[in-house]
């Protein structure tokens, strides 16, 4: 299509999240403050240039009056984003019930805490119909925004009913739909007791996408096994009617990186962290604070180290960053308290008057700190107990072209797929392992370090998001939709 000056147009992208990448806080009935979130999937899409984006998704305030609903839609359309408005009962029920409290635990492997799964169970139900509301009301949004030859670009586990309710609109709407998360095995999915609702409507899209082949192909098993459909190397097929399938591993800005190094703040960062660390190795670990990404596992094994090597007690600190996330539910409350539980025990045990070995932050640090420590990291642990990929991994990577630190990487991370081959991959749940893997990337010897920095420094800085963004729209441009079947038969 041409603009009417007969230059070409660039094709709308409309991405749909639960969350927009801004944060809307109210100041009074008419005026909000916002604040853009860079989350990764920003970046990821900032770099793309050849399309026009526009985001949808929840603010992630309550807005219940008319006059701020108003007034906050105007607001969001400078910055490209249209929200969707979510009632509190309907965010306590899809977002914290079966988004974060069902579908969040069970697609990384963990089950439910028993005290509280029969009452889970009795909930399901209201919670699944919230879920379906939630993903309607996305659905009405989108709908009132497409206009022809738009592509939808749909993210994630909270809006898997979001590509059924689209086609139901329109068929011919170019649907893509991928997951941040792992899928899991065919056998944990069926567990599911909306096991083939969610399927059935993840594959009314054109394009479904995932980080690594194996979440793929756990994917296709589910449709196999439980819908009884048939798998095909493109992906999956039902009566005629092929859904792609595929493996879409996500990066980062790594050049975003790269230059913050550069910077005058960020280098007066690292000078102080150098001072403030001398004579000792800096081990990092950073992480939303989520039972996921086994932070437990990773201080005991740092306590076992210690344990071990004595000598290493005054030499080495691990500063471990866990932002708090989903503060409202109470499993995460309970592991808050069990991460400072341990890391108080190890530095009373290690401690000394003037030091101790771990120093643990619950917050959120900015960015200009984030490449700082990065940058002068002599290794970073990263111990997820199942992760989609892991930016964490490939952050620290891109800070360190001048250090050529250790990467300890979990086995379960989708990362390993991609830097396996420079990181040292270990089994989280192994503490023994853990921590004589954090022995050996202590004395690594500097040639070993660069040979495997090099491998994860090539991968991180030529598989960027912003490839990763472009290689999936265009995929899913180059799908068929129903009425180019129709009109090629
Ligand atoms: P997350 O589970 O959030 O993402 P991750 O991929 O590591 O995990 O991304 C976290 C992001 O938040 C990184 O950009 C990191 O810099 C930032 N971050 C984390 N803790 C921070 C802190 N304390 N201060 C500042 N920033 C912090 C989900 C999936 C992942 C998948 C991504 C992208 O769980 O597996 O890689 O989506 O698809």
């Amino acid at each position: 299509s041409k603009k009417p000056d007969g230059r070409p147009s660039k094709q709308r992208l409309l991405v749909v999240a639960n969350r927009l990448p801004v944060a809307a806080t109210r100041k009074d009935e008419d005026s909000w403050t916002l604040e853009i979130s860079a989350g990764g999937l920003v970046s990821a899409l900032l770099g793309v240039n050849e399309f026009e984006t526009r985001w949808i998704g929840w603010a992630g305030v309550n807005v219940p009056d008319e006059v701020g609903q108003k007034s906050l839609t105007e607001a969001l359309a400078e910055k490209r984003c249209i929200p969707v408005f979510l009632d509190e009962e309907v965010v306590h029920q899809y977002y914290n019930g079966y988004c974060n409290n069902i579908l969040w635990p069970l697609f990384h492997y963990l089950g439910l805490p028993q005290e509280d799964r029969l009452a889970t169970t009795r909930t399901f139900q209201s919670q699944f119909a919230a879920y379906k509301k939630a993903n309607q009301m996305f659905a009405d949004v989108v709908n009132k925004h497409y206009k022809e030859g738009d592509v939808v670009w749909c993210h994630d586990y909270h809006l898997m009913f979001l590509p059924k309710c689209l086609k139901e609109y329109n068929i011919n709407m170019k649907v893509g739909w991928f997951l941040h998360t792992p899928f899991p095995s065919s056998e944990i999915h069926r567990t599911l007791p909306s096991r083939t609702e969610l399927l059935r409507s993840v594959l009314a899209a054109d394009l479904v996408g995932f980080h690594t082949y194996d979440y793929a192909r756990h994917f296709v098993s589910a449709c196999t096994r439980i819908l009884g459909l048939e798998g095909t190397p493109e992906g999956v097929e039902d009566q005629g009617k092929l859904t792609r399938v595929a493996a879409f591993p996500i990066g980062i800005d790594s050049n975003r990186f790269i230059r913050a190094l550069e910077l005058p703040e960020v280098k007066d960062h690292i000078r102080e962290l150098k001072e403030r660390f001398a004579g000792r190795k800096v081990m990092l670990g950073v992480d939303r604070l989520d039972m996921i990404k086994g932070i437990p596992q990773k201080i005991l094994a740092f306590e076992k180290f210690l344990e071990e090597n004595p000598v290493w007690r005054d030499k080495v600190v691990l500063l471990q960053i866990a932002v708090p996330t989903r503060t409202d539910v109470p499993e995460y409350q309970r592991l808050t308290c069990q991460v400072h539980e341990i890391v108080g025990r190890i530095n009373g045990r290690f401690g000394t008057l003037t030091a101790v070995p771990i120093h643990h932050l619950d917050r959120s640090l900015d960015f200009t700190a984030l490449c700082a420590l990065y940058a002068v990291t002599d290794v970073a642990l990263v111990t997820s107990l199942r992760d989609g990929m892991n930016l964490v991994s490939y952050e620290f990577v891109a800070c360190q072209d001048e250090k050529k630190g250790v990467l300890i990487l979990s086995e379960f991370a989708g990362a390993a797929q991609s830097l396996g081959a420079g990181a040292i991959l270990v089994n989280p749940w192994n503490i023994t392992e853990v921590a004589a893997s954090i022995g050996y990337a202590l004395t690594m010897s500097a040639c070993e370090r660069e040979k495997r920095h090099r491998h994860n420094f090539m991968h991180v800085t030529t598989h960027t998001s912003q490839e990763w963004a472009e290689t999936f729209v265009s995929e899913l441009n180059d799908t068929v939709v129903e009425a180019q079947l129709r009109t090629r038969q």
